[in-house]
């Protein structure tokens, strides 16, 4: 009898710890598409046709070294549609001794892996997913007892523990974060090599196919699709991204520019999502472009950063604080989600361009998410679980895992303050800095209330003179209330009046962007 070993869609790593000394003719590995995960959420076309392709390809190499591989198609006559009843199916076909699989990455998922020892007779072994760097035992040790869980000081324990930029125990160069000087705002000429875009192949465009006839009414379009869908092809994108954009990675990190989707980002997170990409590799290679003097310390520092500092940290929170994060709501936001999330209809011309990278490429980046998106979804106090829905449905790199800390914690300062010491709430001002949007809409971001007033400047107020119980005692923001109180009454009323009006006028969505009824 063989092991079965399940490997799940973002699980697309030979070194996985499910198939680590594992002989090939003992093995049957089982690589499942299936309804229910297409459609937890009504995910981006661009999203399904990725995730499908990168398995179909996945498979193919493991079946082209020799390994049995069982793939079960979205389309096959007795899918059952879900992970569990997939894996049952095989248990039939294939009689295992055992089953092997590694822990999913969601928790929706992590119940029903869960629920196999009892379901199936032969044993099951739940492996820990050791692509990450830590793991949810290290995490819990760092956080337990801890009432902030600053990611700087979480950064700082894996920058010792990998010696990624450490000379001598100490941080190279002196100090652990240059993020001061990774704030140059764009001057109109950046001119970024275009990243390699990937041609689909027979086998993408066969997915693209199946998405098109099975998810017709999902957000997003498959025009643009050019993702890496093999290890081959990230390492492709890896390459490029080191020897042409790093250089300026850290200064434009957070820099917009309407049209330009990509600017210095690596655009790496799908492929290191789904498992093609090793994360401690990649950063390996920054630190080495930094050694070889071909990209300055604080871009490298940077990039480090948020690879083994903000995306260990975003998972370890989740684990630490779900199934209680998805439901926290700690500005008790309520408004529904406006429609122009997913039509782009709107004279705000920041959110309009931010939306059509979402669609055109299942992609914007991470200060688009941010301080565009994530900033308007906070001041106008949209319902987390809405929030959540949209950033889970839209981006190509999106699972839960990464996604809920972000949101929740992130942009809207739903968890009350643990993973932000202060809320990322912004007016136009800072838009205006950072990118060139404002120069071409139609409100002025100069304006502050009334007519034609960029809308950010009196949302600002409204969420600020609303918290105020909640924020004035943070020693990070507290310092604004003096700056309201001095405004005087009226101008207050005007501020307030302004954002009520157009609150007011948002078109909340129609039912059925994220969710299937
Ligand atoms: P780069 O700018 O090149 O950054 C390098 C890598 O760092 C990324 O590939 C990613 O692996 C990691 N990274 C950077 N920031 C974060 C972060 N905040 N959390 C975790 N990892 C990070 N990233 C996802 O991978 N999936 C998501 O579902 C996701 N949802 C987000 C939701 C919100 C509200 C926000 C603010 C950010 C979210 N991010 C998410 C983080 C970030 O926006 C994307 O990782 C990034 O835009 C991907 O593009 P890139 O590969 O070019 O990133
Ligand atoms: C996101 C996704 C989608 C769209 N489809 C599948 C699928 O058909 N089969 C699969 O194995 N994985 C898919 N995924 C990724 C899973 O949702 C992901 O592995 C889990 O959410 C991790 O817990
Ligand atoms: Fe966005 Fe306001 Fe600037 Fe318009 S003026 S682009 S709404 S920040």
């Amino acid at each position: 009898k063989p092991i079965l070993v399940p490997i799940l869609g973002d699980q697309l790593t030979r070194t996985l710890a499910s198939l680590r000394g594992r002989a090939k003719d003992d093995t049957v590995i089982l690589l499942m598409e299936v309804w229910d995960e297409a459609t937890y959420v009504k995910h981006h076309k661009q999203k399904i046709a990725l995730i499908f392709s990168a398995m179909r390809h996945f498979a193919a190499e493991l079946a082209a070294a020799g390994w049995n591989v069982d793939y079960v198609r979205l389309t096959d006559a007795d899918n059952s549609g879900s992970f569990t009843g997939e894996v049952a199916r095989a248990v039939e076909r294939h009689d295992p001794r055992a089953i092997h699989v590694v822990g999913a990455g969601e928790w929706r998922v992590l119940q029903a892996l869960e629920e196999w020892p009892d379901k199936f007779a032969c044993d099951v072994e739940i492996f820990p997913d050791d692509r990450f760097l830590c793991s949810h035992d290290e995490f819990r040790d760092w956080a337990d007892g801890r009432d902030h869980l600053t990611m700087e000081y979480f950064y700082r324990e894996m920058r010792k523990k990998t010696g990624l930029l450490m000379d001598d125990g100490k941080p190279t160069g002196g100090e652990w974060n240059y993020d001061k000087r990774n704030r140059e705002s764009p001057d109109g000429d950046l001119a970024p090599p275009p990243r390699p875009l990937f041609e689909p192949d027979e086998i993408t465009r066969d997915c693209i196919k199946l998405v098109e006839e099975k998810f017709p009414d999902h957000f997003g379009s498959l025009e643009k699709f050019a993702w890496p869908v093999t290890r081959a092809e990230a390492e492709q994108a890896a390459d490029a991204f080191f020897a042409e954009r790093i250089e300026q990675f850290g200064p434009y990190q957070d820099a917009m520019v309407h049209g330009q989707d990509d600017l210095y980002h690596s655009m790496l997170s799908t492929s290191i999502n789904l498992g093609l990409l090793d994360p401690l590799e990649l950063c390996q290679r920054a630190e080495q472009a930094y050694r070889d003097s071909k990209a300055p310390l604080n871009s490298v520092e940077g990039f480090i950063r948020q690879i083994i500092g903000w995306r260990e940290y975003v998972r370890g929170f989740y684990w630490y604080f779900m199934p209680d994060l998805e439901r926290r709501n700690a500005l008790n936001a309520q408004r529904s989600l406006p429609e122009f999330y997913w039509t782009g209809e709107t004279d705000m011309r920041c959110m309009a361009d931010c939306v059509r990278s979402t669609r055109d490429n299942a992609h914007a980046h991470h200060i688009q998410r941010l301080m565009v998106l994530g900033n308007f979804a906070l001041l106008a106090g949209i319902d987390p679980r809405q929030v959540q829905d949209w950033y889970l449905a839209v981006y190509a790199d999106a699972y839960e895992w990464v996604e809920m800390p972000n949101v929740v914690g992130m942009i809207l300062y739903a968890d009350g303050g643990i993973l932000a010491t202060k809320p990322y709430a912004a007016s136009g001002n800072y838009i205006n800095k950072m990118s060139d949007y404002c120069k071409g809409c139609r409100y002025s971001v100069s304006k502050k209330t009334g007519d034609g007033a960029c809308p950010f400047n009196p949302l600002y107020w409204h969420f600020i003179h609303r918290h105020r119980d909640k924020l004035e005692s943070n020693h990070r923001i507290g310092r604004i209330y003096a700056n309201w109180d001095r405004m005087g009454e009226a101008k207050q009323r005007e501020y307030l009046a302004s954002a009520e009006k157009f609150l007011d006028s948002l078109t909340p969505a129609s039912k059925g962007w994220a969710r299937y009824s």
